[in-house]
């Protein structure tokens, strides 16, 4: 695959936004046609897992979590292309200077294809999931086509990243409706916006996030890479989906000490 390259630096206003708001959109980060070889690389690597053709549209059966979205992690291990994106040296630059540290290691990436007609996406924050002592985590949320809020554009709780309005709760109808209810009377902002190809956000662990249903006819297709600091520890696990996240992202790391598994590789 070409490789796709971008030199795109954040200033310290976008630095001071980001730790703020828990959350800072990044337009043209990439350039339409970079995307659209990162959409490429993505897609044939979930095809050969998942027959994205064949894959049966959620039905009312289905929980809030699998309407939400088709989730495939770690790709970066099957495709050398999707790895040379994960490895993205700017990418990685850009979560260290958002954070203010020095250098980021890989927690995991993950493909978050949301199909045509595919459920929202429960308000969250993603480090109920993770086993990591600390502040300094954030994802890249990278859209792979221009994305509407009909799509499912992400949109933010702007500072919620410095309350606790359920951090102890896994995506799902609960966290939904009890976070939505606490963001409503906190009067918390909610911040939407389209995405365009090339457009990405950064988001912290505990910043809360949602997105709307798909009402188009088209999937959303978003790639997402969660980076810690060089330094993060390994706590004791808070709850199951800790534990397993430590068997599966960082095996072999141990409580208390510095997470640096092969699976986590240093970025920057
Ligand atoms: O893509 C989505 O709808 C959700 C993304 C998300 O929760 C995340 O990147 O942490």
């Amino acid at each position: 695959m070409e490789v796709a390259v971008s030199t795109y630096q954040v200033d310290s206003t976008q630095c001071e936004n980001y730790r703020g708001e828990g959350f800072v959109k990044l337009d043209g980060v990439f350039s339409p046609h970079q995307v659209r070889l990162y959409e490429r690389a993505v897609s044939a690597a979930i095809e050969e897992k998942n027959n994205l053709q064949a894959e049966k549209p959620p039905n009312s059966e289905s929980t809030a979590y699998e309407q939400a979205f088709l989730q495939v992690m770690n790709i970066w291990r099957r495709s050398e292309a999707v790895r040379a994106m994960v490895f993205n040296e700017t990418l990685a630059q850009i979560a260290a200077d958002l954070m203010g540290v020095t250098g980021v290691r890989l927690y995991h990436d993950q493909a978050l294809y949301k199909r045509a007609g595919g459920g929202s996406t429960p308000w969250h924050c993603d480090q109920y999931y993770w086993p990591l002592d600390g502040d300094n985590t954030t994802t890249v949320w990278i859209p792979l086509q221009d994305t509407s809020l009909e799509m499912g554009a992400l949109s933010f709780s702007a500072k919620s990243h410095l309350v606790d309005l359920g951090r102890h709760l896994p995506i799902g109808e609960d966290s939904e409706s009890i976070i939505s209810e606490r963001l409503a009377t906190m009067q918390l902002a909610q911040v939407e916006n389209a995405f365009k190809a090339g457009d990405v956000s950064f988001h912290s662990g505990w910043t809360f996030h949602s997105a709307r249903r798909n009402t188009t006819g088209s999937p959303r297709r978003a790639m997402t890479i969660i980076y810690m600091a060089d330094g993060t520890r390994l706590k004791q696990p808070e709850n199951d989906n800790q534990l397993a996240d430590w068997q599966q992202w960082c095996p072999g790391a141990k409580v208390g000490e510095v997470v640096q598994t092969p699976l986590n590789p240093l970025l920057c």
